[in-house]
């Protein structure tokens, strides 16, 4: 029988006690048959000797049939240890012994694509955090770290390539059409970095040599067919070791680097040593098939799995708790990396723009926990926008406080100190500290306090002693587990500008970070000899939301002559976000929209700057519904899409020639090329033709059509089809219908096709959500089309949170038709659920009314648990 998955228990990081044993080598015999796979597990173990004697002897399983069980090579009888629950127990064992298990897995059966599952090419593995026990008894926690070997046995006509981490140290035929393979990983690892393949797949190779001269093969493995999608991976790859080396003296350890391509995946791709695993999403490209977005998140992906191999692999967390030890430290890396390599200015923008439509609502519901975590029921449900986004704006904040090449010795140090270890967040900040000097005490606070602190500045200018002060509070509202917080040690870099839109001269810099540490401070600017518009937070230098009053004009004047380009803009953000709540406000009360002409004329200053088209394109993208509704005391999602849709025609009237002129200006020249200039051009012109079809004119919606049957690529076919598929009419259908008929067989395309209706702003987009669910297209067991179809719609303000309760219905019947198969996706589309306790009482009502029912649900899953008994509260 096989054991059966956990009861849920609640994990608190202040009860971490080291391993009773350590696990030194591991020899893995995988036996891939249609009836199973046999795992036959031999384990060198030893008592670790920074514990006491005398302790059992306890591994985790999830989901094995355990066959044998022997220890030093004696077969162990069914009362030599005991099988409760979820562990394996054995009461005595020596120092030092061997364990060797045998057990069956089902990899066929496990739709929660965690462990051994099988995909349509093959078989794959999972095993971050806890996916390893579901392949074979082990000690399954990230400061057991281990030598692997892995024999793969499997028929070879149908599993022709053989994978695991390491190098490729055997292989060979088999009787009966088998063969095997065997690999070795020369360098120690958590349990959680396993990996192995069995699968047809295609290859791609390629070399990189090292700065030291090393040569290490690379490969990248596909579903046959789709090599010609993979060149741009591969180059991200090489860009990323290249740009590791310079940047951070960081040099690839390996002989070989393989990273496989599944399309079933519930994340976005594993650093497994060696052997990453990527969501296909990841990994494929063709510019007929993926737009410029998807070409830059895979440059982002796939250095992010590459930085791992130091920020992960060769320095691990002690415990899940510190998870942002490695995945808050390599966010901030590919984000360097991302804007080293595309545009520095709008790579930060983006940055923010996800920060406040994912992780300020995290921060401010019922989900809100710190950047360490210090209670978890299931660990999958931390893998979090706070963990990763936020844990890399702790990184940035270090970064700012020290200075670069501080931070960079700090890393240095930390690798010399802990290469080869598990350690914790505490580690990290040590090694920045020895390296700068700088005391980190209060700035611990990030680590430990959920919620976003807001800091409120007021500006006061003395003309007569030529002095300007500004005062800072800072606050933050109490979370679920935290209702006191301490003050935070918060960079807040400023700059004045003054009335001529140049900087002002602060003794020798034009912008100052301030640290502020108390709730209330007050800063002192001496000479300065006009009155200054204050430039606060430039480059968003702390994850905190800014309240100062400014004014429209003060605003419009930022927007125009800032020399921070984040803050140039944040100002047009702010100036954009007032006025559409002040009409959601006017809406919601019954009075008509009201806009100022003046906006019509700040917009079309940015337009006609001479800016980047990137940033042009950036400052002319409203804030988005969920962003601005956090702003709202109870939220009116009706009257917030109806405001912003208000200001989108607003501004499409005013600038109907200035868009159109545009539009036509930033035609393309030739072929389509996917540089970050060009894709810079596509962005602000297809931006320029959303624009112009907010009206409902025969000649836009000509262009739109135009530009889907002419473009020689995704980006501006699908833009084309974005525009057309959120406006009424025949138009949208029939783009809908030729793009499914065109590319039905591009699984990727078709995820892109079902986000488009999933995210639209017509009336009917839930009953065209439902009746998608029963398409050939959908498929409830794979991730990226749950996340394409439904969690898009989950994100989609206007309709997730109709006044009927019908969206909150709909995704609730999913939630539970999803979870038996996989959890994990299950609670992050129970997620969309977050903060319906800011709406009115019958929405309220209505959501409440589908979590209990999910709550009450009979074997619903620890995941899906968590996230609705948080939410309910
Ligand atoms: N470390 C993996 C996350 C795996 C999560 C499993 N639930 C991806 C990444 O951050 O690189
Ligand atoms: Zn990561």
């Amino acid at each position: 029988m096989p054991n059966t998955t956990p009861t849920p228990v609640t994990v608190r990081l202040e009860d971490y006690t080291p391993p009773p044993y350590l696990i030194d080598t591991v020899h893995l015999d995988v036996d891939i048959r249609k009836e199973g796979a046999v795992v036959t597990a031999t384990l060198k173990c030893l008592r670790n000797r920074m514990v006491p004697a005398g302790a059992s002897l306890v591994l985790d399983g999830e989901e094995l049939e355990t066959l044998a069980v022997s220890l030093d090579g004696q077969q162990l009888a069914a009362d030599a240890y005991r099988i409760a629950g979820s562990q394996l127990v054995i009461e005595h064992v020596p120092e030092q012994f061997t364990l060797q298990t045998q057990v069956r897995i089902q990899p066929d059966k496990n739709t929660q694509l965690s462990g051994f599952y099988r995909s349509k090419n093959g078989y794959f593995t999972q095993c971050e955090p806890q996916g390893f026990r579901r392949i074979t008894w082990f000690i399954d926690r990230p400061d057991v770290m281990a030598r692997y070997t892995v024999t793969l046995h499997a028929e070879k006509a149908v599993f022709p390539v053989l994978l695991a981490n390491g190098n490729p140290v055997a292989s060979g035929d088999e009787p009966d059409g088998r063969h095997f393979a065997t690999w070795e990983d020369p360098f120690k690892k958590p349990s959680y970095l396993f990996a192995m393949v069995a699968g047809k797949l295609d290859v791609l190779r390629d070399t990189y040599r090292t700065y030291s001269g090393r040569e290490v093969q690379l490969a990248i493995y596909v579903e046959p067919g789709k090599l010609d999608q993979c060149a741009h991976a591969m180059a991200a790859l090489k860009k990323s070791m290249r740009w590791d080396e310079q940047r951070f003296g960081l040099e690839c350890d390996l002989d070989h680097y393989m990273i496989v391509a599944v399309g079933d995946f519930n994340m976005g791709a594993m650093e497994n040593k060696g052997l990453n695993i990527f969501n296909t999403k990841y990994v494929l490209a063709r510019a007929d098939v993926a737009t410029d977005v998807d070409f830059e998140n895979i440059d982002r992906v796939v250095a992010h799995e590459y930085f791992h191999n130091w920020t992960g692999n060769r320095v691990t967390c002690r415990d899940w708790f510190q998870l942002s030890l490695k995945e808050g430290l390599t966010v901030f890396r590919d984000q360097e990396f991302g804007a080293d390599t595309h545009s520095r200015e709008t790579a930060r923008i983006r940055e923010v723009r996800g920060l406040r439509a994912v992780q300020f609502p995290e921060d401010a519901g019922p989900m809100a926990h710190p950047v360490r975590p210090s209670i978890y029921v299931e660990i999958n449900n931390f893998y979090t926008a706070t963990v990763y986004e936020k844990g890399a704006e702790v990184v940035r904040m270090i970064q700012t406080l020290i200075g670069w090449r501080a931070f960079r010795k700090g890393m240095d140090l930390y690798f010399e100190r802990h290469d080869g270890q598990a350690v914790t967040c505490d580690d990290f900040v040590a090694a920045m500290s020895a390296a700068s000097g700088f005391d980190f005490t209060q700035f611990m606070t990030w680590y430990r306090q959920s919620g976003t602190p807001k800091v409120t500045a007021c500006g006061a200018y003395d003309g007569a002693a030529k002095r300007y002060t500004l005062t800072l509070r800072q606050s933050c509202a109490p979370t679920p587990e935290q209702p006191e917080k301490a003050p935070y040690l918060i960079p807040v870099a400023v700059g004045l500008v003054g009335p001529d839109g140049t900087d002002l001269d602060l003794g020798g810099e034009t912008t100052r970070i301030l640290q502020l540490t108390e709730p209330e401070q007050t800063f002192v600017f001496e000479n300065i000899p006009v009155a200054p518009v204050p430039s606060l937070l430039r480059n968003f230098s702390a994850p905190v939301v800014l309240d100062y009053s400014y004014s429209e004009s003060d605003l419009a004047h930022l927007l125009a002559h800032d020399s921070d380009p984040f803050n140039r803009w944040e100002a047009g953000q702010r100036l954009f976000g007032q006025l559409i709540l002040s009409n959601a406000a006017r809406l919601a009360r019954g009075e008509p929209q009201d806009w100022p002409t003046s906006v019509i004329e700040a917009a079309r200053k940015v337009l006609n700057n001479g800016s980047d088209p990137a940033f042009i394109a950036e400052a002319l993208t409203l804030p988005s519904e969920a962003t601005l509704a956090e702003q709202m005391d109870v939220v009116d999602p009706e009257a917030l899409h109806d405001a912003r849709n208000g200001l989108l025609l607003m501004l499409a009237s005013g600038l109907e020639g200035d868009f159109a002129r545009l539009y036509a200006r930033l035609a393309p020249s030739g072929a389509y090329r996917p540089d970050t200039a060009e894709a810079a051009r596509r962005r602000l012109r297809n931006l320029c033709l959303a624009y112009l079809n907010e009206f409902d004119k025969r000649n836009y919606r000509a262009l739109a059509r135009q530009q889907f049957e002419g473009a020689d690529n995704m980006t501006d076919q699908f833009a084309a089809l974005s525009t057309l598929a959120n406006v009424v009419g025949a138009d949208g259908e029939k783009a809908l219908a030729d793009f499914y008929e065109r590319w039905q067989n591009e699984a990727l395309v078709v995820d892109k096709w079902l986000a488009v209706q999933a995210g639209s702003r017509l009336p009917d987009t839930l009953a065209r959500v439902q009746s998608l669910t029963r398409h050939a297209a959908f498929d409830l067991k794979n991730p990226n089309k749950v996340y394409a179809l439904l969690r898009t719609f989950g994100a989609n303000h206007r309709y997730f949170h109709a006044a009927d309760g019908s969206g909150y219905r709909f995704l609730g019947e999913q939630i539970t038709a999803l979870d038996p198969l996989n959890p994990q996706v299950a609670a992050r589309l129970a997620r969309c659920f977050d903060r319906w306790k800011k709406f009115d009482d019958g929405r309220q009502a209505h959501a409440r009314a589908v979590l209990e029912s999910l709550r009450r649900h009979t074997g619903l899953s620890s995941d899906v648990f968590e996230v609705v008994d948080k939410a309910l509260g």
